[in-house]
């Protein structure tokens, strides 16, 4: 799982499915916007360079991480809406609340995804440190929004093959 040597912008397999007439919402955590908001504009490029339209592309915030449960269930609630990332940073402090609020969003996404049966991507980064943040939000560990828009695209491609 280490990510030490990675560039998680640049994943290994296959190519990227063009993404044009996918509708996508992204919703993104308001707490730690710095980083977010890093995520969320990587995501956003790599959707736009992989052929999804601007229109297509439905953005909407939540107060913390835990909230991106509900608002990608509000989204998946859409029938217009194919997929949705989830963006968020939650970084560990002193107390039990880490580990509350990372459980709560990892289980949260995959039961809204099986759900709706919609890819709903889990982008939300759970470093020690803002410095392991800033790494994977446009640093040296590339960008984690741009691999979650990659996810989602070839999501969205394999339910569609099948
Ligand atoms: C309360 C809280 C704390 C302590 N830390 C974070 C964090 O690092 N990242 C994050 O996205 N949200 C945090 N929150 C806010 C919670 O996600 C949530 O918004 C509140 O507990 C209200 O439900």
């Amino acid at each position: 799982m280490s990510s030490v040597n990675k560039n998680l912008s640049q994943p290994e397999g296959s190519s990227v499915p063009n993404g044009k007439g996918m509708r996508i919402g992204i919703v993104v955590a308001e707490w730690n916007i710095a980083i977010t908001g890093a995520l969320r504009d990587g995501a956003i490029n790599t959707l736009l360079e992989n052929g999804v339209l601007e229109k297509d592309i439905v953005l909407h915030y939540v107060p913390g991480s835990f909230e991106l449960t509900m608002g990608a269930q509000f989204l998946c609630d859409d029938n217009s809406i194919d997929a949705v990332i989830t963006l968020g940073c939650v970084i560990q402090g002193e107390t039990r609340h880490f580990d509350f609020i990372c459980n709560a969003v990892a289980h949260g996404v995959t039961n809204v995804s099986l759900k709706y049966n919609k890819p709903v991507i889990f982008g939300v980064l759970t470093p020690n440190t803002l410095q392991q943040a800033e790494d994977r939000a446009g640093g040296k560990h590339g960008n984690k929004g741009d691999e979650a828009a990659v996810t989602v695209l070839k999501m969205i491609a394999l339910k569609s093959r099948l």
